[in-house]
């Protein structure tokens, strides 16, 4: 499906609420919307060894967050190498950003560069079910693919399905980090919650599944930005 007007999207939500897979859904279903997860790129960083790579694999298997003006400078420079710092592009962050702090910075460049934010969705799912759910999770490094052997298992065991690759654990799905993840969330998202509902654009969603989730935030996003058939203007 087509969006009529560009979308640019926050996505907010516990550790393991499903915003990698809400994304993964969201652009399938509108092939123009862009994506960027904060926490997959800072992964590959990791991968790579490069310096920010070893400044945040400590912190990430600590379960804590990078600072603040280094996550800024690295999603800022993600949008400009796309090409996506501009009101002409639709895309959506996932997992960024996740303090008061990013947020005023990260509105300050995209107002700069005609690109505010216009839809921010915060997944609303019990935080009793979710340790189970990244107990149960295998990841594809490479791409970012998530799979769960209970909810979504690979075609081939912890194999990935488009490359055959072999999946891996994250380092920081143990329940000890976990727990010093969700309460990092907790102790920072209501200052996000009250910045973007003092704008208007906030719209928690909530489900107890991602199934049930994703037909929500579909809707909201055709309601809101309306859709056009392929090949019309
Ligand atoms: P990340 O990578 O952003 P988190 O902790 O915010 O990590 P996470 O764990 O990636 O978020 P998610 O993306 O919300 O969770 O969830 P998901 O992967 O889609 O789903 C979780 C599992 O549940 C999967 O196995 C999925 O298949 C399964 N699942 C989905 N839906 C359902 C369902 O309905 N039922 C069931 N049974 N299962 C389901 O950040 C990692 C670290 O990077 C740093 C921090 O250190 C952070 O801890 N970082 C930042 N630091 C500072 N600032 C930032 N902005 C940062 N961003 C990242
Ligand atoms: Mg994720």
């Amino acid at each position: 499906m087509k969006l009529a007007k560009q979308l640019r999207l926050l996505l907010l939500g516990a550790p393991g609420s499903g915003k990698g897979t809400q994304t993964s859904r969201l652009v399938k279903a509108f092939p123009t919307l862009n994506s960027l997860s904060s926490g997959d790129i800072l992964r590959a960083e990791v991968a790579r060894g490069t310096p920010l790579g070893l400044q945040a694999s400590k912190l990430i298997e600590e379960g804590k967050l990078v600072p603040d003006e280094t996550m800024v400078g690295v999603i800022k420079n993600h949008l400009l190498e796309n090409d996506w710092l501009n009101g002409d592009s639709s895309w959506l962050l996932d997992g960024f950003p996740r303090t008061g702090a990013q947020a005023k910075d990260l509105d300050k460049v995209l107002h700069e560069n005609r690109a505010d934010i216009n839809l921010v969705v915060e997944l609303d799912v019990d935080q009793k079910k979710i340790l189970e759910r990244v107990e149960a999770r295998w990841i594809h490094p490479a791409s970012g693919r998530v799979y769960n052997l209970d909810y979504n298992p690979p075609k081939e065991p912890y194999r990935d399905d488009e490359t055959g690759e072999k999946l891996e654990k994250r380092k920081d799905d143990t329940a000890e980090v976990f727990g010093k993840r969700l309460d990092k969330y907790n102790e920072e998202i209501s200052s996000l919650r009250e910045y973007y509902s003092k704008k208007g654009i906030l719209h928690p969603v909530a489900g107890e599944t991602s199934d049930i989730i994703f037909p929500k935030i579909k809707k909201l996003i055709e309601e809101k930005f309306g859709t056009a058939s392929e090949g019309s203007s």
